[in-house]
């Protein structure tokens, strides 16, 4: 650990933070906490768009705390896939340079998603094996662009459905077929790239045990189909009222397959925290309860294990949560980029 801290002064910190409500943003103010990515004995990522590398106080932050990037939304088919077809990669360049001038890892998110149809594959409507060519050619493109830098890639996002009843339908389901589709999509990723480990990533593993089940079903589903899947992603956008222990318990059933985990897009939520009222001081305790709950369970994973922890942004207005209504206060640092006692819970979790 760098930073002239040790753990133990950093929860000695926290304690007196949360005893202590009414001073806690100012308190925060002079924590000295290391740097997150200093701190962490495995990869600690963070998530951003091409603009904020311009912006000049989040890109310092970006460069001291974290270790590992993701493309918050540039890599993804909306952004990427034109309505002619033709693939653009501006921003994702931009943010793989970024990655690359300060020592970073790069981390592809992501391929085929539910939730991404674009017209120009939409269109595609002279059959499977068009659609089978284009499928395979835009993963071939994207993947082997970053070939070499990219660590690796969520290849396949958010396939089961909410309520943990069975995969999404979709496009891609539709054309390629439901299992067949996820299959392909690792495969061609594969091919691009043989070095990069290819991700299966998922959201409410934590919260809803029957979607995490299914999510384990589908895992087995495509090594036994022979995918090439290499590691596991749990985003884990979670809120400060998740009982303790889900977090944990979540973790140690996924690792149950011996693969890398990411935990690819951590934030905790005040506002959905619906069980803990409006009171700041509980909602900032219990957010560091469960910040302090996922260091310490990714922690306790074996190293050969702990892929990289990623944070879903870094300072509080820039998360997605506060994108239509602001006033969420999910992540590590505040407005000013100044470390939260939720930094000082993280850091004080780790093993
Ligand atoms: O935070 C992302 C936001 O900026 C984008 O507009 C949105 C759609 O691309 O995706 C958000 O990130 C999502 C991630 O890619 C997948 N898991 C859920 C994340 C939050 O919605």
């Amino acid at each position: 650990m760098t930073g002239g801290l040790s753990r133990r002064a950093v929860v000695g910190s926290t304690l007196a933070l949360a005893a202590c409500d009414r001073t806690i943003e100012a308190q925060a103010a002079t924590l000295e906490l290391p740097p997150l990515r200093s701190a962490a004995p495995f990869p600690v990522g963070t998530c951003v768009q091409a603009f904020q590398l311009e912006d000049r106080a989040l890109s310092p932050l970006i460069a001291a705390q974290v270790s590992q990037l993701t493309a918050e939304w540039e890599m993804k088919m909306e952004y990427i896939v034109q309505d002619d077809g033709s693939l653009r990669f501006d921003a994702p360049d931009q943010i793989a340079a970024f990655a690359r001038t300060h020592g970073m890892r790069f981390f592809g998110h992501t391929l085929v998603w539910y939730a991404q149809e674009p017209p120009a594959f939409k269109r595609l409507d002279t059959g499977r094996i068009a659609f089978d060519a284009a499928y395979r050619n835009y993963i071939l493109a994207v993947v082997g662009r970053y070939r070499g830098q990219a660590v690796g890639w969520d290849v396949v996002n958010e396939a089961i459905d909410d309520e943990g009843d069975g995969w999404r339908d979709c496009l891609w389901s539709q054309r390629l077929g439901p299992l067949e589709h996820m299959v392909l999509a690792f495969q061609h990723a594969r091919e691009a790239d043989p070095e990069a480990v290819l991700f299966l990533n998922d959201y409410n593993l934590e919260n809803r045990p029957k979607k995490r089940v299914a999510f384990l079903k589908l895992v087995e589903a495509l090594l036994k189909a022979g995918a090439p899947l290499g590691g596991l992603g749990t985003q884990t956008h979670v809120a400060a009222d998740l009982p303790a222990g889900r977090l944990s318990a979540a973790i140690t059933d996924l690792a149950s397959f011996g693969l890398p985990i990411h935990l690819s897009e951590m934030d905790v939520s005040l506002r959905r925290a619906k069980g803990l009222g409006h009171d700041k001081a509980k909602l900032e305790a219990g957010q560091g309860r469960v910040y302090a709950e996922a260091a310490e369970a990714f922690s306790r994973l074996p190293a050969q294990q702990r892929f990289a922890f990623t944070h879903w942004g870094l300072r509080d207005p820039d998360s997605w949560l506060n994108y239509k209504d602001p006033g969420d206060a999910p992540l590590l640092f505040d407005r000013r980029g100044r470390p939260k006692a939720a930094a000082a819970a993280w850091i004080g979790g780790l093993r």
